[in-house]
């Protein structure tokens, strides 16, 4: 799928966590209902068979709804599923690695600051994720990043930024004219009673 700035608009990212008597499937359907632009599928420990059969799932319930899935960190699996990205960290393999092995797909790359995002962008990342804005407890030891900072990046740097990290329904506003191209959000999302319902709203708060 080709990638457009506008997919990054509201970005679920996805977390086990709080499945309760759904399926991961059936939450990720209501967050594309709800309008996401974008999916990740963020697994930290599923075994690999499973892992695989759960992108190629969600890959094509996806699609059905126009709409990429990103496969995190793991590029065995982003490869075998023929995904449409993955999003690698700053300790994960290399983006040269990535455009070597999985050409022509998209590249999400976590960056902390204007050093590793200039350098992710010159190495050819499609896109950055940067955080964390507000606090979190979906992610441990997650770095602190400031509105301005943020502001100053967005403008220093030409591909496009989504923010991350303890985003909501509350404080999503604070975001407005960073220069940000979306949000990715995690347990606004899956924690939500609601999902579908959630999604709209976050949507149009931005
Ligand atoms: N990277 C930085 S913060 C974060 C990740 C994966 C977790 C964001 O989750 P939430 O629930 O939207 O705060
Ligand atoms: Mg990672």
């Amino acid at each position: 799928m080709k990638f457009t700035k506008s997919m990054l608009k509201l970005y679920a990212v996805t977390d086990r966590s709080w499945l309760k008597d759904e399926t991961l499937y059936q939450q990720v359907e209501k967050a594309l209902q709800g309008g996401v632009t974008m999916v990740q599928l963020r697994e930290k420990s599923l075994d690999d068979a499973l892992f695989l059969q759960e992108a190629l799932d969600l890959k094509e319930l996806c699609h059905r709804y126009h709409v990429p899935l990103i496969i995190n960190d793991n590029l065995d699996i982003a490869i075998a599923s023929q995904a449409d990205g993955i999003h690698i960290g700053q300790d994960d393999i290399s983006i040269e690695t990535v455009k070597e092995r999985f050409p022509d797909k998209i590249i999400g790359v976590t960056a902390h600051n204007l050093e590793e995002a200039t350098k992710a962008q010159q190495s050819g990342a499609t896109y950055l994720g940067m955080g964390a804005l507000f606090p979190t407890s979906t992610k441990d030891h997650t770095i602190p990043l400031e509105i301005d900072d943020l502001r100053n990046i967005t403008s220093m740097i030409d591909i496009p930024i989504v923010a991350i990290g303890g985003i909501t329904l509350d404080n999503i506003v604070q975001l407005k004219d960073t220069g940000i191209a979306g949000v990715a959000v995690v347990s606004a999302l899956f924690k939500s009673q609601d999902i579908v319902s959630t999604a709209k709203q976050l949507l149009e708060l931005l």
